[in-house]
């Protein structure tokens, strides 16, 4: 069942997005693809609206904003979407915030990171994520959605 807040009203999955997604659709289309991130914002907002639910999007160049925002997720949201971008690959910081979680965590990323350079095959975030979907693209992100709502069992 989702968490719910005091007033009894669910929680929003808190969609968090790492450095230079910011980018996304406005620099090097032909790695990441034609899409904004707020288009994705969007879709994801309509996604989750289609299951009941509502979503807090939010993108960082900052590992400690990062962190911060996990730490938000924890008492006001029902669940994290995650794309650490570049520092999946870096941050046990990020990586000890999640694992401090108790709501499910869907870790993201637009490319098969292991199709990519081995700098990209590991990623810290994986080992604390309930799950992981990469190489779909955008639509990665809604998948995702759909995984939380299922996750927690709200109806359509
Ligand atoms: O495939 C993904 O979603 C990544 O998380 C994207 C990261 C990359 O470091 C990861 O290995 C895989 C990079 C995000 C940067 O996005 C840009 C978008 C447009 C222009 C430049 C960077």
């Amino acid at each position: 069942m989702a968490k719910k807040s005091k007033q009894s009203k669910i929680l929003p999955i808190y969609i968090l997005n790492g450095p230079n997604l910011n980018l996304l659709g406005v620099r090097e289309p032909e790695v990441y693809g034609y899409t904004t991130l707020a288009a994705i914002e969007k879709m994801c907002a309509d996604q989750a609206k289609s299951h009941g639910l509502a979503i807090v999007f939010r993108q960082s160049n900052r590992e400690g904003e990062i962190v911060d925002h996990l730490q938000e997720a924890r008492t006001s949201g029902c669940a994290v979407i995650i794309n650490p971008a570049g520092y999946g690959h870096t941050s046990i910081a990020i990586l000890d915030t999640i694992q401090a979680l108790k709501i499910p965590v869907i870790e993201v990323h637009l490319s098969n990171i292991h199709k990519r350079e081995p700098y990209r095959h590991n990623s810290y975030v994986s080992k604390g994520a309930t799950g992981i979907i990469m190489g779909l693209g955008a639509q990665g992100y809604l998948r995702a959605v759909d995984a939380v709502a299922e996750i927690l069992k709200v109806s359509k």
